[in-house]
């Protein structure tokens, strides 16, 4: 294979992570960061250009491909961000710099969802009924670390209308053997005061503690909150959103109706939404954990100020 087959090869394979991520094959913030720092490292190593400006602006298109898959997810843009964070001023040290870079947020990203389990788990006792929403990893991590330590417990999951994330949760609880309950999305109010805890994960912690996350969960907080029910939010550091600080507004995906009325064309009167996340205040949360700590919502600040660096902003 010569240097442009390898450089066809690399954009083909770029462009097919971006396409699962947009049609979900890959999804949940966590998988998405870690597939879009892969597709770049990949991408890379198959970039054969000689001039330093050819290879930046390679790169700065395959980022700009992946960035534009999933709007929502801060996961996305911070894991590229610091994937292309590179110094050297010739082609091989900086396409050296971008695979450490992506080795480096792949193995931290998944020990942080580890240690996100072994610090939640702290806060769920034995005989407590955990209730989530969606498939987050970092959530199943501290429901899965709490059972693989002895405790007993059940989880009630919710469907997780429209695209059905929680089939891919009770999938995972039937694995590793936790009892579990699934509910529709409306039941949560009905069966609050079967749960201990509400455990979830997240796309973005804005810089006042604000969780934005799966469309419901902000209800789910809130139910919470009026039955006193813990609401606890598992999220790496790396989705903490520091353009939140300069003002920025997450923008909130908008999916396809068909996702939620296969036949929504037929209607003339009728226009389907399909927003995929919603934002839940940070006063209805009670701890984030995150694999720096468990914090208060309030500390996000200071998480995004001393972990990310305000140059992400760049
Ligand atoms: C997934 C979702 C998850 C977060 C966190 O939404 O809202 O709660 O992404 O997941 P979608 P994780 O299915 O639309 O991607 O903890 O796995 O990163």
């Amino acid at each position: 294979m010569d240097s442009s087959d390898a450089a066809a090869l690399g954009i083909v394979r770029l462009e097919k992570t971006a396409q699962e991520i947009r049609t979900m094959e890959i999804r949940g913030a966590g998988r998405i960061a870690r597939a879009a720092a892969g597709a770049l490292k990949g991408y890379a190593e198959a970039l054969f250009v000689d001039d330093m400006e050819g290879f930046r602006e390679e790169m700065k298109r395959a980022a700009e491909i992946l960035l534009s898959t999933r709007p929502t997810a801060v996961s996305l843009s911070n894991s590229v961000a610091m994937v292309m964070r590179y110094q050297a001023s010739d082609v091989s040290g900086a396409r050296r710099e971008i695979v450490k870079n992506a080795d480096r947020f792949i193995s931290s990203s998944l020990k942080a969802v580890d240690r996100i389990g072994e610090i939640g788990s702290k806060r769920i006792r034995s005989g407590d009924t955990v209730l989530t929403h969606c498939n987050s990893e970092a959530a199943l991590s501290i429901i899965a670390r709490a059972y693989r330590d002895g405790k007993d417990i059940e989880v009630i999951a919710t469907e997780s209308r429209p695209r059905m994330q929680g089939l891919l949760t009770i999938g995972f609880l039937e694995e590793i053997g936790i009892s579990t309950e699934l509910i529709v999305d409306s039941a949560v109010r009905s069966v609050i005061n079967d749960a201990d805890a509400v455990v979830v994960g997240a796309d973005v912690i804005t810089a006042n503690g604000s969780l934005v996350n799966k469309i419901g969960t902000s209800q789910i907080a809130l139910i919470a909150h009026e039955a006193r029910t813990p609401f606890i939010v598992a999220a790496e550091t790396y989705k903490f959103s520091p353009a939140t600080i300069m003002g920025e507004l997450v923008e909130i995906e908008e999916r396809s109706p068909d996702e939620v009325l296969r036949d929504a064309g037929r209607y003339r009167h009728v226009r389907v939404r399909n927003p995929a996340f919603d934002v839940t205040p940070h006063q209805y949360i009670d701890v984030i954990c995150t694999e720096a700590g468990a914090i208060p919502p309030e500390m996000s600040y200071l998480i995004i100020k001393e972990r990310l660096g305000w140059e992400m902003n760049d």
